[in-house]
């Protein structure tokens, strides 16, 4: 592994222009109505970047009643999907144009590689907004032939007003898969982004608005979980809450669900996803397949493959593989297009990871690669590899949520698809073989919501995401996420005229 960071990082100091930094709330950005500020850094350093307002119960309550009126009153849930698409595409178009600037800005916010934001997060978000639009004037319901006497027709009706509520690893990506398919749907939203990343939302709420998306359909909060988030979760006035997050915030927004007005609820959370590498595969593939499934995005990722099992055959050369593979593995300023890795997202992040692996130590697991932290400043750690590790180890039950893989042994297919869902989680998992049985017996048998073969992390607009199990439930992404944000309502009437 080769370490780039902080000389590459004092060098070239990178700091887009911040623009944005109040609430936006029905077409407006204003202060918080505590006049509180929170900061946020710049993880390469560990220095405030900006202050930004700290929105708290208050100003969701603001935020809800533009919301609500929008949607009860206002144009965009009764506008044609035609004309709902053509503000998305605008709004798509916005984001194209600033591209560069979004993506320096989310860089700064948030450690992420600037040159993988621009052609991924960004190209996300842009296509997803388009691919959203392209739905908006393809909703339609279906006919009921019901009984002889009666029959019917289903209408999809927007679910209302929807908080999403949103987290640090995607900032991007995960405004755009939560706030696409609800606009398309016709819903008005309250965005609460996490409190670690909040820059870039307040950018894509003032592009919405210059594309023409009315006052009170997009609202932006930034703040805390514990004020912020909990209010959107508990709020009478919401229909919706759709979260990405841990699992044990998920499990609060379900209960401040329940306890408040019963508001539909789909959660993406924490993941512990397996890729299993069989004997028959090309052994320097199946390494790079591994290392990118794990440290893509510095693992910050919930569908990071964080239990690699390898079939007993090659175990002993893909762990002497991945070492030597590991060695041109450059950690470093993210804005840096040499680098491969950025810093963690944030100071509490980066003592997480640091405590899973002395954990890892003491349990007993080798240490292939990595283990420290690394670089003079800011929150960076070197990619962490340990083999030789048993499934009841911490490192092997937890998220981790950073660069740090744990690499196991199976002897058989049975037992690899039995260890394989030995865990809460169901989010992914991959499979690496070249035998077509394998495949089709273990896309089968894994309880996972998203399974990858003879590839990682390969994602579409188009394709359902989202978890079994503890991982949650409700796709975001597809078609699926459309319907998500509607109602069914139904409709009966006679065929013929009554007689009454
Ligand atoms: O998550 P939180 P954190 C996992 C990952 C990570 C761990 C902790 O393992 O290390 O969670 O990260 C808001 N009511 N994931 O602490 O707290 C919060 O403000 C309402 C996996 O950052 O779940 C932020 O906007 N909202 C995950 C969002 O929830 C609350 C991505 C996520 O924060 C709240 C992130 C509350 N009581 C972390 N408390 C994934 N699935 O990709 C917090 N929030």
């Amino acid at each position: 592994m080769e370490k780039e960071s902080n000389g590459a990082a004092e060098n070239g100091m990178k700091r887009p222009q911040i623009k944005f930094t109040q609430l936006f709330i029905n077409g407006s950005f204003v202060d918080s109505i505590s006049g509180k500020k929170f900061e946020t850094r710049d993880p390469r350093t560990g220095e405030v970047l900006v202050s930004v307002a700290e929105g708290d119960k208050a100003d969701v309550d603001l935020a809800v009643a533009a919301a609500r009126q929008a949607f009860d009153h206002g144009k965009w849930p009764r506008m044609s999907g035609y004309d709902r698409a053509r503000i998305m595409m605008r709004f798509a178009d916005l984001v194209e144009e600033h591209l560069d600037e979004l993506a320096e800005l989310e860089c700064l916010d948030a450690g992420k590689l600037l040159f993988l934001t621009k052609i991924i997060d960004l190209d996300t978000a842009i296509r997803t907004l388009r691919y959203y639009a392209g739905a908006a004037d393809k909703i339609h319901g279906e006919t009921l032939k019901m009984s002889s006497e009666m029959h019917g027709y289903t209408l999809k009706e927007p679910i209302g007003v929807v908080g999403h509520i949103i987290p640090w690893n995607f900032p991007t990506i995960m405004f755009f898969t939560k706030v696409a398919p609800a606009l398309a749907a016709g819903c008005t939203m309250v965005v609460k982004p996490a409190e670690q990343t909040p820059l870039t939302a307040l950018y894509y709420a003032y592009l919405a608005h210059k594309a023409g998306i009315p006052e009170g359909v997009i609202n932006v909060i930034t703040g805390f979980g514990t004020t912020a988030g909990a209010a959107i979760a508990s709020h009478m006035d919401i229909d919706m809450v759709s979260f990405t997050g841990s699992t044990a915030v998920g499990r609060l927004i379900m209960e401040a669900a329940a306890k408040s007005n019963l508001k539909s609820v789909s959660l993406e959370l924490g993941g512990k996803s397996p890729l299993i590498i069989f004997d028959d595969t090309d052994v320097d593939k199946a390494v790079d397949i591994a290392r990118d499934a794990t440290f893509f995005n510095k693992g910050e990722a919930c569908i990071a493959a964080s239990r690699i099992f390898v079939q007993e055959g090659i175990y002993g050369q893909f762990v002497e593989k991945l070492a030597e593979n590991m060695k041109s593995w450059v950690v470093g300023d993210p804005f840096d297009p040499r680098v491969n890795q950025g810093p963690q997202v944030d100071e509490a992040q980066y003592q997480k990871i640091l405590q899973y692996i002395e954990h890892g130590k003491r349990e007993g697991a080798t240490l292939l690669t990595g283990g420290r932290p690394c670089g003079k400043r800011g929150y960076y750690i070197e990619p962490t590899v340990f083999t030789d590790v048993k499934d009841d180890m911490l490192i092997a039950k937890d998220e981790i949520f950073g660069p740090v893989m744990s690499v196991m042994k199976f002897k058989t297919m049975e037992e690899a698809i039995e260890r394989a869902n030995d865990t809460k989680y169901g989010l992914a998992a991959g499979i690496v073989t070249k035998d077509i049985n394998t495949v089709n017996r273990l896309t089968r048998s894994i309880r996972a919501g998203l399974i990858w073969v003879n590839c990682y992390m390969q994602m579409d607009v188009d394709c359902p995401f989202g978890g079994f199990k503890m991982s949650g439930h409700g796709k975001d992404s597809g078609l699926d996420a459309l319907y998500k944000y509607m109602h069914v309502k139904s409709v009966v009437m006679p065929i013929y005229n009554s007689p009454w």
